[in-house]
């Protein structure tokens, strides 16, 4: 077969000063920053759903993009050259990870059984190329949203036959993703919430959804599966309100329901905005709990209300993310999954290398500006300044689990008025900005 991507050669490092819009000008993958490769760090994914099958329509218009290996039709072939071309993409941009849907992989059939051979046949395309070219599965998940029989929800559904299917989609989903060594499985529960509560008993779609996920944990082991399995949070979008609306909601769902040592977040930027939260506020509120497994890295536009999955370029925002992620350690069984997708006015194949040389390029900044803050130390020596009242005298008696509200009156009744200082949130949005 001849290249899908013929005029795109490997995309090559050039450093800061290239003028070349195919080469990266700051992700360098073997160069070390903060102790580790930068490959290491941010283990890139690209989307499958996005870049193979995302044919750029909109509400108001159909798709625009143009992808000539892929004849539009709903064969095995078909599907099979389309995981070609992917590899030839994936390889050209130098990254090493991957992430799909069930159903994006392989065409539905006639019935569920004829689906799992249909996705068995295309898996092992998958299971010939990853050995081939050494690349690995971030993670695997089931698109329980798409097909009209998960109109109501899928793990949520108002009938117990559409939950048996998802849960029999899932099984499979979950043993593809085990055959192919996935890093990880993520649930987005895309139709798991309501449109409107007046038709909803939403105790009980809790209760069916914690009841789902932990068969998908004993399934799991069942077959042996080590990889991590994540939920990905979303607070709407297309429902009105979904259940896994944002990281909090998450892990409160999942103490409740005795999950949590089963489950890591898999962290949406344009999801986090949507909840009207910053990432960098969900990247901490997971990474508190030990629960920030993964991320899907894009950005949302800040004027359209939407999940727009832009590609993320907005340094700022890239440093952020990198901030928590170096405080935390790095991922362990995560990356970076570009869950982004071109403009519908950029509908050429190689926009799909633009789009992820800048994603890839605002992450390598981002680390290196992060790093940078890290090793100068004013930021963090600040934050603890500010905390410094709690190192010794009521503070640490409080910290120690000492106290009680008889101690913390007398102490209040003997010291009068605390002193108190600035926040300083101008000169630390100055002092991001000297690395920026
Ligand atoms: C949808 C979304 C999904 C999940 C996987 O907003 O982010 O693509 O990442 O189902
Ligand atoms: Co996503």
């Amino acid at each position: 077969m001849s290249e899908a991507f013929q005029d795109v050669p490997n995309i090559p490092y050039e450093g800061p000063n290239s003028r070349n819009p195919l080469a990266f000008k700051h992700y360098n993958p073997e160069e070390t920053v903060a102790g580790k490769p930068m490959r290491e760090h941010f283990r890139f994914s690209s989307a499958f759903w996005h870049t193979m099958r995302n044919p750029l329509a909109d509400p108001f218009g159909v798709g625009t993009a143009r992808m000539p290996w892929d004849d539009g039709s709903q064969s095995i072939d078909n599907a099979r050259r389309r995981v070609v071309a992917f590899f030839e993409f994936l390889d050209k941009m130098g990254m090493d990870f991957y992430c799909f849907h069930d159903r994006d992989i392989a065409p539905e059939g006639a019935d569920l059984a004829e689906t799992n051979r249909n996705l068995d046949a295309v898996v092992e395309t998958f299971q010939e190329l990853q050995a081939e070219r050494g690349k690995q599965l971030l993670w695997g998940t089931a698109c329980l949203f798409a097909h009209p029989r998960y109109v109501h929800g899928a793990a949520t559904s108002c009938s117990s036959g559409v939950y048996a299917y998802a849960a029999a989609q899932v099984k499979k989903a979950l043993e593809v993703t085990h055959a192919l060594n996935g890093a990880g499985y993520t649930f987005w529960g895309g139709r798991e919430g309501y449109a409107t509560l007046l038709n909803t008993d939403m105790k009980r779609e809790l209760d069916h959804l914690a009841r789902f996920l932990h068969m998908a944990v004993d399934h799991k082991k069942k077959i042996g599966f080590q990889g991590q399995f994540y939920i990905e949070p979303k607070p709407m979008e297309p429902t009105t309100h979904q259940y896994d609306s944002d990281a909090a909601a998450c892990l409160n769902f999942l103490r409740e329901y005795d999950l949590l040592d089963h489950f890591k977040l898999n962290i949406e930027a344009n999801h986090v905005t949507l909840a009207g939260h910053t990432v960098q506020h969900d990247l901490t509120v997971a990474a508190n709990a030990g629960a920030l497994g993964s991320i899907d890295a894009n950005r949302g536009d800040e004027l359209i209300g939407w999940d727009t999955d832009q590609f993320p370029t907005d340094i700022y925002q890239t440093t952020q993310v990198m901030l928590v992620l170096l405080e935390m350690g790095g991922f362990r069984t995560g990356g970076l999954n570009f869950d982004a997708k071109r403009r519908r006015e950029s509908f050429e194949p190689e926009d799909l290398f633009h789009a992820h040389i800048g994603g890839m390029d605002a992450f390598a900044r981002g680390l290196k500006v992060a790093d940078a803050i890290r090793a100068d130390g004013r930021l963090a020596g600040f934050v603890r300044d500010r905390y410094a009242s709690w190192e010794s005298g009521i503070g640490a008696v409080v910290e120690r689990g000492e106290a009680d509200f008889e101690a913390l009156e007398k102490h209040a009744l003997a010291h009068g008025e605390p002193e108190l200082h600035s926040g300083r949130q101008e000169m630390l949005e100055n002092l991001i900005n000297e690395f920026v």
